[in-house]
């Protein structure tokens, strides 16, 4: 299954299914796509490999977790976040190039069976502009689609892979080409597909995990490769493959009571990826900076299970920040980050609490911006953030979209 290298040339009107169920499994799924653990966190790019590469980022913030176009979506590489929408009736999906609280350019990808389709960005041709990476998880069906702004620059089928396996996005060899790392949830089965563009370079089968054991992708050594965290949700056990390609290197860390969940982030801006733990039953909260495998660990403030977060860097210090946003009140909070410790809270004004906050730099300027769907009325509008200072403008009328858009 993982031994060929089958790619071909691909028009996105065959990939495109012609099935338009209205379908919530894709509204679950793609929020699911984009909870924090879930997120793909890359390999990171330290500045003599983005020297080399010749591809330093047109945005000014000094860390590639929040600025990579493999990880937030940047279709035309100008450093300013963009727009991934999905209709939910039809199954079209749409990208818009942002430049602050303006649509530049709108480009359909065509239509697609939402209960089938999954996707991923990445970025599989290190031309700073997101790609993606299609996988219809009832057929098996894998497809690279390389994006050049709006435009489909080139498409194409890889092999398939059985629906068992998960496909998730990283960077193992440190070419700053996403590769895909395959996970079976049934048998605990592993394996990487090293990338170039629409080729699979390598494919290689690593060691079998023990089913119950959940990987996320990270980089706790800062080297721009990245490694694979595992974590055992029942026992709270956690472990790390440090990766070399495809050479595994393997250490355990210490456990973490299984009451804890936990996304990702790099808060003191080393480059090397950090844990933020929360207990979703205490309202506990806390940091690991990670540095290999060594762990330094500080304690935050406590906030009650109607508050979630996301990460940004509302400073554009290059240390990643948390903002928090109460569902139930609307209320909302951003702590800017020093490491373990909060360096100042920005206590931000509370909005109608059915508005749906998502997160990117939309101006360009380093400093994350909050876009606030209203998914009820259409009438969006973005935060452009600066440290502790929010300014709202809302998105045109012309520019509005009805409540089956949904945006991530
Ligand atoms: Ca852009
Ligand atoms: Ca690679
Ligand atoms: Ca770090
Ligand atoms: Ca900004």
């Amino acid at each position: 299954m993982f031994g060929s290298n089958n790619s071909s040339s691909l028009p996105i009107d065959q990939w495109a299914s012609n099935s338009f169920r209205k379908s919530q499994i894709l509204v679950s799924s793609f929020d699911k796509i984009n909870t924090p653990n879930s997120d793909s966190f890359f390999g990171s790019r330290s500045s003599s490999q983005a020297e080399q590469s010749g591809l330093l980022s047109a945005n000014p913030n000094p860390n590639p977790y929040l600025t990579s176009a493999a990880i937030v979506p940047d279709f035309n590489a100008d450093g300013k976040t963009d727009k991934l929408w999905v209709n939910t009736q039809t199954g079209e999906i749409i990208v818009r190039l942002m430049d602050g609280t303006r649509v530049i350019e709108q480009g359909s990808l065509g239509q697609f069976d939402l209960a089938a389709y999954d996707y991923k960005i990445g970025e599989f041709n290190n031309d700073g502009k997101t790609d993606f990476l299609l996988r219809n998880k009832t057929t098996g069906e894998n497809s690279i689609v390389l994006m050049d702004g709006t435009k489909v620059a080139n498409a194409a089928s890889l092999t398939s892979v059985d629906p068992a396996w998960t496909s998730q996005i990283g960077d193992f060899n440190g070419d700053r080409k996403t590769d895909i790392f395959w996970h079976n949830n049934q048998t605990g089965e592993n394996a990487i597909w090293e990338m170039d563009g629409t080729t699979v370079v390598t494919a290689t089968v690593l060691d079998t995990t023990d089913a119950a054991l959940t990987p996320t992708i990270v980089d706790f050594d800062g080297n721009g490769k990245s490694d694979i965290f595992w974590r055992n949700p029942t026992t709270g056990d956690n472990s790390v493959w440090f990766m070399d390609g495809t050479q595994k290197s393997e250490f355990a860390l210490q456990s973490q009571d299984p009451a804890w969940t936990y996304s990702v982030g790099d808060f003191n801006g080393d480059l090397s990826t950090d844990l933020l733990w929360r207990n979703a039953q205490t309202g506990e909260n806390k940091i690991w900076t990670m540095n290999g495998i060594l762990v330094t660990e500080g304690a935050l403030g406590t906030l009650d299970s109607s508050w979630t977060s996301k990460i940004g860097d509302f400073n554009g210090d290059g240390k990643t920040d948390i903002f928090w946003h109460n569902g139930t009140t609307g209320a909302n909070t951003a702590w800017l980050m020093d490491g373990t410790t909060v360096a100042t809270e920005a206590f931000l004004p509370t909005n109608n609490a059915a508005l749906t906050p998502s997160l990117g730099d939309y101006n360009g300027d380093g400093k994350t911006d909050i876009y606030w769907r209203d998914q009820t009325a259409g009438a969006d509008n973005i935060w452009t953030i600066n440290e502790t200072t929010a300014v709202e403008t809302p998105i045109s009328d012309a520019d509005k979209l009805g409540p089956e858009w949904y945006t991530f």
